[in-house]
């Protein structure tokens, strides 16, 4: 139909576009009234299975789902598309040097920045998925001068979620009752999830937690590691929950987050809290009216700043290798 809002998916065949495509043909992504019209992009080898999965989507007769276009041409895949899901990606594979997972990404990343450039839709906004998140965002981005940079997002909201899991069993509360929690920095081991401006049930998670050495060697790099714990239990990454999290980013995004509350996106820095401007680093924001806006006058003592600076020190470096690589 003529008014359905065009979301484009890179890497569709993977196992994250398996479990994101049937949720975004049902309504998870903007909701039960908004009809959406699926861009599938794939390499040449996965056009097949797209199609298979294509298919799949045919046999629900989803209500919402006006149409699915199959391409391996990212000028096509992104010509006039609103929602552009950028889940497709190198992955490290043994013995890669990060230079070599940087420069594999930017021969990805950088002409699908410059097909948005060319053909996306004004309002279009982008999420990148496929790691490293950020610093791909950052190349997307750095090539659609015509696009407003902060239309270019990474996600940390499996991060965000992740913590919010892991407190909620801590303290025997149920999800619903932490708010304000934050992943700060970059999608990767370094990340800082936050509990010092959380809270739980009003009160600060925190102090909730009470236990400074739980928090520090447990809490921290149990939602750092996750995905390594995910890979070791299932025998494959992350998909269902990584696709539940990037449905939850442009959700919240689009149709805004909870009064009271907020939620962790990675978005370009305009020098909030000292992390260099421009660099994609995760902060607390709020949404509304379709807009992102970094929570601002939050305090920190040394031990959260120490690790924020751990993690924006490392993006900087990334900016730093794909710079020296062209790429931006
Ligand atoms: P899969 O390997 O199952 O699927 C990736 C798909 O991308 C493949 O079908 C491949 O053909 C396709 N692809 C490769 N290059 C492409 C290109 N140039 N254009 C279009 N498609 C292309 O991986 P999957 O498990 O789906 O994960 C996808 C990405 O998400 C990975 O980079 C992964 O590291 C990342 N993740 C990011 C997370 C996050 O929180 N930001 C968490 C989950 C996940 O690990």
């Amino acid at each position: 139909s003529g008014n359905a809002v065009n979301v484009t998916v890179t890497g569709a065949a993977g196992q994250i576009g398996y479990a994101l495509l049937f949720r975004i043909a049902s309504g998870h992504l903007l909701g039960p009234d908004t009809p959406v019209r699926l861009r599938l992009l794939e390499i040449p080898p996965a056009l097949k299975a797209a199609e298979g999965t294509a298919m799949e989507l045919d046999d629900c007769a989803f209500p919402l789902l006006s149409g699915i276009d199959i391409t391996d041409d990212a000028k096509k895949a992104f010509d006039g598309t609103n929602v552009a899901l950028l889940v497709g990606a190198r992955p490290r594979t043994k013995g890669m040097e990060r230079g070599d997972l940087l420069e594999a990404n930017g021969g990805i990343f950088k002409p699908q920045g410059e097909a948005i450039n060319a053909g996306a839709a004004d309002d279009v906004r982008v999420l990148v998925v496929g790691n490293p998140a950020n610093t791909n965002a950052l190349i997307a981005q750095r090539n659609a001068p015509d696009v407003p940079a902060e239309r270019f997002t990474a996600m940390t909201r499996l991060d965000h979620n992740r913590a919010i899991s892991q407190v909620a069993t801590r303290l025997r509360v149920p999800v619903t009752e932490i708010k304000k929690l934050t992943i700060w920095g970059n999608h990767s081991a370094t990340q800082y999830p936050d509990l010092f401006h959380a809270e739980v049930g009003g009160r600060n998670a925190a102090e909730a937690v009470n236990d400074d050495a739980w928090l520090r060697d447990t809490f921290i790099p149990t939602v750092a590691k996750r995905g390594a714990a995910i890979i070791e239990a299932r025998g494959a990454s992350s998909a269902a929950s990584a696709a539940s999290a990037a449905l939850n980013h442009i959700h919240d995004w689009v149709n805004g987050t909870p009064e009271g509350d907020w939620t962790s996106m990675a978005i370009p820095s305009d020098g909030s809290y000292g992390v260099p401007e421009g660099l994609i680093s995760s902060f607390p924001v709020v949404c509304k009216d379709g807009r992102y806006e970094i929570v601002q006058g939050l305090e920190f003592d040394d031990f959260s700043r120490e690790r924020i600076d751990a993690s924006v020190t490392e993006l900087g470096e990334e900016r730093d290798a794909v710079q020296q690589l062209g790429l931006i």
